[in-house]
């Protein structure tokens, strides 16, 4: 074996077997030459793959651009966890198409208009210190200037504020260092009024804001009467960030059109684009938050435009909190160091990053030196003097992100489709990395928080053009992963985003993240309060109000109640709905056919739906997750009649029913089976208690929930025994039926609470054992053999006790069966099962494990 390939199988197969076989390397070695992968990517492919069940060491939280919503997944393995609905209906998740839901996107109305998309850019993560608290995640929408705020308690949207002033924004969304405010900047000028201006007026009437959000970051709310505007030139303003540490309490926003041009292609005029990148610096905006927020709460402060307060620009230099610096032509992004002295901008159309030093912007604004005031009267600090030095770095220059090394940072460039490494300290240029293609910005592992973790950096490129398989002009965007853990950095992964453009992602180690598993009985989950339409088990009804009928229904594995409901034809329908599940996972969805309704009920969440019944007929409703073996049989019908038409009935033609003799067979059989499904229950009962569940609450949660199930069966039994009484067999039966589907309930959870609870008490597999389960599995054994049950196969426990000499026996068998047809202990298996055991080509090393493995059943053999 050659010593790269030694090297390989070492790397993927743990340095126990890596001594001593050929198979890891022989198995590898074929794989990369059948798929033509080199050793880099077969290394690539180690530090990004993530085995079944395994978890990732971040979690990524990225902008869905256009589609309003955002994207979740896990680094290093980028696999795609869940879209969160923010500013656009997201079906599957009922947000949108649920009252409750559309209570929270309704709150993004704008002058009483619905709006149903966004265009996310930039999400922040709540911050204490300036470090991630994995509490709350904000959003901004660009095109419809709106925050949304979603709690990561469970991963939903329970707030979205429209800003009253802004007509676009861009420069947000940004929280400080504690969380205090969430910093949201203007992007395209406009008036802070719905009136028209013309735009001959531009300079006078249309302006710029920095709107500070106060947050309250223990109920993960934006309180609107508490948050203040900052008055700013019309420049376009575009990004900004929160100082931090010696930096807190001032805030940093660039912009891009300090000559506030407007364009005019119509009449003749340059286009935009030439005018407002004519002078060669723009402004970076420094202002005291901390102080105006002070000044915002006195009313002589502050003019209020549609109910929101803005302390005018006047005020602002007034109270020295509003300053100018020059920044190179057409910045984009600026970003503040992780001890918040160091603030980067880099320039579009400039090659260069400028780093702005903090104490020396301090210093000038202390010592009230200026070179000079704007047209609005703003101070402006002299360039030179602020700046902590300039580095080239290439074409297109855009965002920064940092790494745990002191001094590094990253940054893209949009046009050299590159990124940089380099040190804003030292100003030296480190490393470059291609990408793919055309980057915008990029995500560090906490990148922009105060304690940032190094390990990789994700390359947000706009285009992916020859990356994936073509699916039509508009392709996926590419977001790709990059190690920068050495002094090189290494692209390890590419990742198409399929649901538009992605601005910007945040990153947080994933063990900062608590999200609850269920909720509690009854919840409104936007609201996080009783829900008014909460129903408890026997509390269904339908009540009917003039023409509104609410129905208060519940659902559980797997029925929903009520199961019919007639209205008449106009009437409004209201149907409040509870999950009254408590296991983990126990999702069921809730859709009447043709209403365009739908929600989600998570376990242990209420929600309601309404809609006019404006057309008559027949129409099915049913629950939309597969939630258990009986889910297709979880359905019910509303039936819609026209007060005003007579129906026919159709009884002369019913059809003919079941002889007398025919029903008692049938009850019989029924409860047969009734019978033999308890015994199987009541075995798995006996295994739980005689192997001490209760000191393991995961296994009495699933154990509760299935004796709950079970607990039904009095009740079911009695009504059964009752209709026998009345002679109603065909009841009888219906209701043995039912005590059958309890049983299956019961089942289906014990068994799983059953399997829980090997997994807690079985002896731990060693090294040897573990890897010949995998060889079992991963080789085909367990087509045909389950332990602890006579499959296709015999069952293999007990098999080193069957043989004489056994695990040479076993070994030889399975490596040669064919050898041993003609034994006669393997001739009457053949017989019996008539099937012959193939030859999986299993090699001596995992023979050896698999035998360690049948140890291990053995030892553990009263469990299965
Ligand atoms: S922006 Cu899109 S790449 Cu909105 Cu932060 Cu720079
Ligand atoms: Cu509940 Cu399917």
């Amino acid at each position: 074996m050659n010593y790269k390939l030694n090297k390989l199988s070492t790397l993927f197969l743990g340095s126990a077997i890596a001594a001593s076989t050929a198979f890891g390397a022989g198995t590898l070695e074929k794989i990369m030459k059948e798929r033509g992968l080199t050793e880099s990517d077969v290394i690539r492919a180690a530090k990004t793959y993530l085995p079944t069940g395994g978890r990732d060491e971040f979690v990524i939280f990225s902008s869905g651009g256009q589609s309003g919503q955002m994207i979740v997944y896990g680094v290093p393995s980028m696999k795609i966890l869940k879209y969160i609905a923010v500013f656009t209906p997201e079906p599957w998740q009922g947000y949108g198409f649920d009252e409750d839901s559309k209570a929270v996107l309704r709150q993004g109305n704008i002058r009483g208009r619905e709006i149903n998309w966004g265009d996310t850019h930039h999400p922040a993560l709540s911050e204490v210190d300036g470090k991630y608290d994995g509490k709350w995640l904000v959003i901004n929408d660009k095109a419809n200037p709106r925050v949304g705020v979603i709690d990561l308690g469970d991963f939903e949207t329970k707030q979205i504020v429209v800003n009253p002033i802004l007509k676009s924004d861009h420069g947000g969304a940004f929280f400080t260092q504690n969380s205090e405010y969430i910093i949201e900047a203007s992007q395209y000028a406009a008036p802070f009024d719905n009136n028209y201006h013309p735009i001959e007026e531009y300079k006078e009437t249309y302006r710029g804001a920095i709107t500070m959000w106060k947050f309250d970051s223990k109920i993960g709310r934006i309180q609107e009467d508490k948050s203040f505007s900052i008055e700013l030139p019309p420049y376009m303003q575009d990004l900004s960030d929160a100082g931090k540490g010696v930096s807190h309490g001032w805030g940093f926003t660039n912009s891009f059109n300090s000559e506030m041009y407007t364009g005019g292609i119509e009449v003749g005029m340059p286009p935009f684009e030439a005018g407002c990148s004519r002078n060669d610096t723009d402004f970076l905006h420094v202002y005291n938050w901390e102080k105006l927020a002070e000044l915002a709460k006195d009313d002589k402060n502050v003019k209020v435009v549609n109910g929101h307060r803005i302390v005018p620009m006047d005020v602002s230099i007034a109270n020295n909190a509003l300053f100018l610096i020059p920044e190179p032509k057409s910045p984009h992004g600026v970003d503040v160091s992780p001890d918040g002295e160091y603030i980067t901008v880099c320039g579009k159309l400039d090659t260069h990053a400028s780093v702005y030093k903090w104490s020396k912007i301090k210093k000038l604004i202390d010592d009230k030196k200026f070179v000079g005031k704007d047209p609005y009267g703003i101070p402006i600090l002299d360039m030179k003097e602020s700046l902590h030095g300039q580095v080239e770095l290439g074409l297109g220059p855009l965002h920064n992100q940092y790494s745990n090394v002191d001094g590094e940072i990253y940054t893209s460039l949009y046009v050299d489709s590159q990124i940089v490494k380099w040190n804003y300290k030292t100003l030296k240029v480190l490393d470059k990395e291609n990408v793919h293609y055309n980057v915008g910005h990029l995500c560090g592992m906490e990148g922009k928080s105060a304690d940032p973790q190094g390990k990789y950096i994700i390359s947000l490129n706009k285009l992916a053009i020859d990356r994936f398989q073509n699916v039509g002009p508009l392709h996926p965007q590419n977001h790709q992963l990059i190690d920068i853990s050495g002094k090189k950095m290494d692209l390890l992964y590419d990742m198409p985003i399929p649901l538009g453009e992605p601005h910007q992602a945040v990153a947080i180690r994933a063990e900062k993240l608590h999200p609850h598993v269920r909720y509690k009985m009854g919840t409104n989950t936007k609201t996080g309060k009783p829900h008014k339409g909460k129903t408890l088990a026997g509390q269904e009804k339908i009540v009917r109000e003039g023409n509104t009928v609410t129905v208060y229904g519940t659902m559980v594995r797997s029925h929903i109640n009520p199961e019919r409901i007639t209205v008449n034809k106009g009437d409004t329908v209201i149907m409040h709905i509870t999950n009254l599940e408590r296991a983990e996972d126990e999702t069921h969805g809730f859709t009447v056919d043709h209403f365009d309704v739908h929600m989600s009920l998570e376990p242990g969440e209420t929600s309601t739906i309404k809609f006019e019944a404006d057309i008559e007929g027949v129409f099915p409703y049913y629950c939309t997750e597969f939630c258990s073996a009986l889910h297709l049989e979880m359905m019910g019908y509303l039936m819609v009649k026209d007060p005003n038409k007579k129906y026919v009935s159709a009884q002369k033609l019913k059809m003919q029913t079941m002889s007398p003799e025919q029903l008692k067979a049938e009850y019989d059989k029924t409860v047969a089976v009734n019978a033999a499904t308890d015994e199987v229950i009541q075995s798995v009962v006996k295994f739980l208690k005689e192997n001490g569940y209760d000191k393991y609450p995961v296994v009495v949660e699933l154990v509760t929930d299935a004796l709950d199930q079970y607990g039904q069966i009095k009740g079911e039994k009695a009504k059964a025994d009752a209709a026998v009484k009345a002679g109603d067999m065909e009841k009888a039966i219906l209701f043995e039926n039912m005590i059958w589907q309890y049983m299956v309930k019961t089942a289906d959870v014990g068994i799983r609470a059953k399997d829980l609870l090997v997994k807690k008490i079985a002896t731990k597999q060693s090294p040897a054992a573990e890897r010949g389960a995998r060889a079992f599995d991963e080789g085909g054994c367990s087509g045909c053999h389950v332990v602890g049950k006579v499959s296709s196969g015999p069952d293999l426990t007990g098999v080193l006790q069957r043989h004489e000499n056994a695990e040479k026996w076993v070994s030889d068998f399975i490596l040669d069966p064919e050898k041993m047809f003609k034994d006669p202990y393997v001739k009457g298996m053949i017989d019996y099962f008539n099937l012959k055991m193939p030859n999986q080509h299993m090699n001596k090393e995992e023979v050896k494990d698999i035998v360690e493995y049948f140890k291990w059943i053995d030892e553990n053999a009263n469990l299965f």
